[in-house]
């Protein structure tokens, strides 16, 4: 057992201390010894560490006597591996965790500073894409204030996901350089330092028991340094740890080359090593079979694991109990390999044979799959994996030589079946599928939204759910509310709280005691000024960095997130022309205002996706600008669109856009956020919206668009797009009006290759949609003109949103798939702590 105090000496008392004149007095403390400045001198970035660390400081007993808890009793853990974590902004989040929100607020306002500008000061840790990373972000949140115990895996980024800038309508990457002023909630445990092989080749050897054992002998070695950041509960004790790997050079490398005399290929081989960590891949939903992606994937994974063993020794733990000690949960394919790893590990250094190496292996894994998209699914070209790691591939072509027997056995005579569900891909160049090797290593393989989970089986794993149906559930996908209510709009959590409680912080079904108001015409104009005063902040933010003047009564009509042909921005900047044009054609149209506001980054190599982008702000640049619009239409693109940016937004829509053609939004996590905040959804049958419109009723939600069956029967039958253009004139207009250089300054070659792939190809069926989603936006602006009505809509979605809470998601992972139960942590005081 460690003692975290020596027996004589007391750690100071105020580390624990909450009041106000405590966290004072620590503030200038940490400011004075930690940042090394005083008052007069310090910039507002001084003052945010200061009060980063002041809020670190307490949370650390905590952390270190959960930490102490998991040695000592060594309970279930769930680790949950992921090569992205979109964590934003910590220091608010802790805050609210802490319940020290209100009283650091006073702290800092009485030393004549400000928190909400400490809080801005915050760069956020952008180790992600888009949904996915963030939700093992919320995910990680839930973990802790459900007191499981569990670790993230994950990657440091050196570089996170790009910043966004608008050059002339176009986006320009700038690196993420979150790093360069430090990061105050990690800690880095150089000490605990791995090593992870690449590379070479294998060798066979008799054990000193005679039996035949392989050794693998790499090319090269890379250092795996943790790096840990506290992931407090909310109102809990538990602080798990979130352990972030950053790849080095291991120093016996280096004195390799040193003592060759070759001092540059040292230092080159060094900042090689390096390399793996340097920078996230910034696609989503779409693969490039980099070979440093694969580095990367190994990497953490091989860390991870050897880590997690580790942890067992630490707990007196054999390795033939892993499955029991650990549920392992893949975060899509990007760490699949970890399944051939953990084999490796088990058969190679361990000495197990390969029926309890796999047993121990298959009972450990469960396999979380995001997306239906095809070029999304992983396959490594199998000359350049055997390259970096040829005893993997040993091991998965054994794991493949088998699984095809079983097949063989269920299935006999179907050679096609075989070729179908082989690891290996051999219909060209050979590949390696990783969704077949998570399906096959894993004992639960879920989808993210029922849907998803639906078409999952009868499509992309259909032979794997023949082979293996009871692998197969579902989990929907849920996000945090104490990050996307209580510390992104304030009021509507003060309002809530103040009419049922806190309660449905921790329990989200709660909300539905917000329905006992909803007759009560003093509430309904509360929550409306809530509302209001929301919209009028990011209206003024909008004017301050933008120079646009929105009207905050205007109906704020909001689509955020990654800019994909899927998502269909490009839908909805259709009908903000036809908006436009029929005030072109007669300027005194009685039409409900509207801002349109779009946030999203698109992948830097995804043309179609910036040239959206750019279409978006040639549109704004006309509609903005024209008299005869009288400001009755804003459109902006409001760049680098990220969490914190994305705690401002959700609050302040009226609409919420998901509008993707329905099958191929796996769920969507943004739809449960705008809800949450009393936006409505416009939106198709794709993803969680069938589940959100369950459960806020169909009176309630704005459904238009063909179903994912329908969408498939359109393309079954021969779906031409054109023949949409041809027989409606506002869609007719609109694409007319692109074509002819109207929005690019007389330039019809602008958006051609946009324009052509609508009426040639239209893949995800925008011009099919087209008709609905106009007729359905009609309807959303008549109905927007009864305001009462829209408020008690907008209630009712706030009200019914208690199952999208990631709480739910997670319990419904422990139940169905993990099986780890809660432990209660303890926290005593430091000088109780001695024993
Ligand atoms: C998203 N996927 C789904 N992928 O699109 C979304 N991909 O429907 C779902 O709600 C969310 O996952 C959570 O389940 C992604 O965000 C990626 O970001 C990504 C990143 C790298 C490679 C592939």
């Amino acid at each position: 057992m460690v003692n975290i105090v020596p027996n004589n000496i007391q750690l100071e008392d105020d580390r624990t201390g909450m009041t106000v004149s405590i966290l004072k007095r620590a503030f200038l403390d940490n400011l004075f010894y930690v940042q090394a400045k005083f008052p007069k001198i310090a910039t507002k970035n001084d003052y945010y560490m200061a009060l980063a660390y002041t809020v670190r400081d307490r949370l650390v007993n905590r952390w270190l006597n959960t930490e102490r808890t998991y040695i000592e009793k060594a309970p279930r853990t769930v680790v949950y591996l992921s090569a992205e974590f979109l964590l934003g902004p910590h220091l608010g989040n802790n805050l609210i965790s802490l319940g020290l929100y209100n009283v650091a607020k006073q702290a800092i306002e009485e030393l004549g500073l400000n928190l909400a500008d400490l809080l801005e000061q915050e760069e956020e840790p952008g180790l992600g894409n888009g949904g996915l990373g963030r939700l093992a972000a919320c995910y990680i949140d839930s973990l802790a204030t459900l007191e499981i115990p569990a670790i993230g895996y994950g990657i440091r980024y050196e570089y996170g996901i790009f910043d966004q800038q608008i050059k002339d309508g176009w986006q320009v990457e700038i690196t993420d350089k979150w790093l360069q002023y430090g990061n105050p909630w990690e800690v880095a445990r150089p000490e605990a330092s791995l090593e992870v092989k690449f590379g070479g080749h294998t060798e066979t050897y008799t054990d000193e028991f005679d039996r035949y054992r392989v050794r693998w002998v790499p090319y090269k070695v890379v250092k795996g340094v943790p790096y840990d950041t506290p992931i407090l509960g909310f109102q809990a004790n538990t602080a798990n740890t979130l352990r972030l790997w950053k790849a080095e050079a291991p120093e016996s490398f280096d004195f390799e080359a040193f003592n060759k005399g070759d001092y540059f290929g040292a230092v080159h081989e060094k900042s090689d090593s390096e390399n793996i960590t340097k920078v996230l891949y910034p696609n989503d939903e779409s693969y490039q079979g980099k070979q440093l992606r694969l580095e990367q994937q190994y990497f953490f994974v091989s860390c991870s694991l050897q880590d997690a063993i580790r942890l067992m020794k630490l707990q007196n733990l054999a390795p033939e109990r892993f499955h029991e000690q650990y549920a392992i949960q893949l975060n899509d394919t990007h760490p699949t390999i970890a399944v051939a790893a953990l084999m490796r590990l088990l058969l190679d250094e361990y000495g197990f044979d390969w029926d309890r190496a796999w047993n121990i292996t298959t009972n450990t894994f469960a396999y979380t799959n995001h997306t239906l998209l095809p070029e999304a699914l992983e396959r490594w070209p199998l000359e350049m994996f055997g390259n970096l790691l040829p005893r993997h591939l040993e091991i998965i072509y054994e794991i493949n030589r088998r699984f095809l027997d079983r097949v063989r056995i269920k299935f006999p005579d179907e050679i096609d079946r075989l070729r179908r569900m082989s690891i290996i891909d051999e219909s060209g160049e050979r590949y390696i599928r990783m969704a077949h090797l998570a399906c096959i290593g894993s004992h639960a393989i879920n989808g993210v939204a029922e849907l998803h989970s639906e078409l999952l089986k009868k499509t992309i794993l259909h032979d794997f759910y023949e082979m293996y149906p009871e692998k197969f559930t579902n989990v929907t996908n849920g996000v945090t509310p104490r990050r996307f209510i209580v510390l992104s709009n304030p009021r509507l959590a003060n309002l809530i709280t103040d009419r049922i409680g806190d309660g449905w912080i921790k329990n989200l079904d709660e909300l539905r005691k917000l329905e006992n108001f909803i007759e009560d015409s003093g509430f309904r104009q509360e929550f409306a000024g809530v509302k209001r005063a929301v919209k009028r902040d990011l209206a003024e933010q909008i004017r301050d960095n933008y120079g646009i003047d929105i009207d905050p009564d205007s109906l704020f009509d909001i689509q955020a997130k990654r800019i994909h042909e899927y998502k269909r921005q490009h839908l909805n900047a259709l009908h903000i022309i036809t908006l436009y044009n029929r005030l072109k054609a007669d300027p005194n149209l009685d039409i409900t205002p509207r801002t349109f506001l779009f946030g999203g980054k698109a992948a830097p190599g995804y043309y179609m996706a910036k040239l959206i982008i750019k279409l978006i702000n040639s549109i704004a640049d006309v509609v903005n600008h024209d008299p005869d619009i009288r400001g009755r239409l804003k459109v902006v693109f409001l760049k680098d669109y990220n969490v914190k940016f994305a705690q401002r937004i959700y609050p302040a829509a009226d609409l919420s856009e998901q509008i993707s053609t329905a099958g191929k939004e796996a769920s969507g996590t943004g739809n449960m956020k705008f809800s949450m905040n009393g936006a409505l959804t416009i939106g198709t049958l794709d993803g969680a919206n069938i589940e959100i419109r369950e459960e806020v009723g169909a009176e309630n939600f704005f459904l238009f668009g063909l179903t994912a069956e329908q969408v498939l029967a359109l393309k079954a039958s021969g779906y031409n797009p054109r023949d949409y253009y041809e027989s409606n004139p506002e869609l007719k207009l609109a694409i007319d009006r692109l074509d002819s250089g109207f929005f690019s300054r007389g330039d019809g070659d602008l958006f051609r290759p946009l324009l052509d792939a609508l009426m040639y190809q239209d893949d995800y069926l925008v011009l099919a949609d087209y008709a609905s989603y106009v007729e359905c936006q009609d309807r959303v602006g008549q109905a927007y003109r009864d305001s009462d009505r829209w408020t008690r809509m907008s209630i009712l979605n706030v009200d019914r949103m208690g199952k999208f809470s990631s709480d739910r998601s997670i319990r419904e992972y422990l139940q169905k798939i993990w099986k780890v139960p809660p432990v209660e942590i303890q926290v005593p005081e430091y000088t109780q702590s001695n024993g």
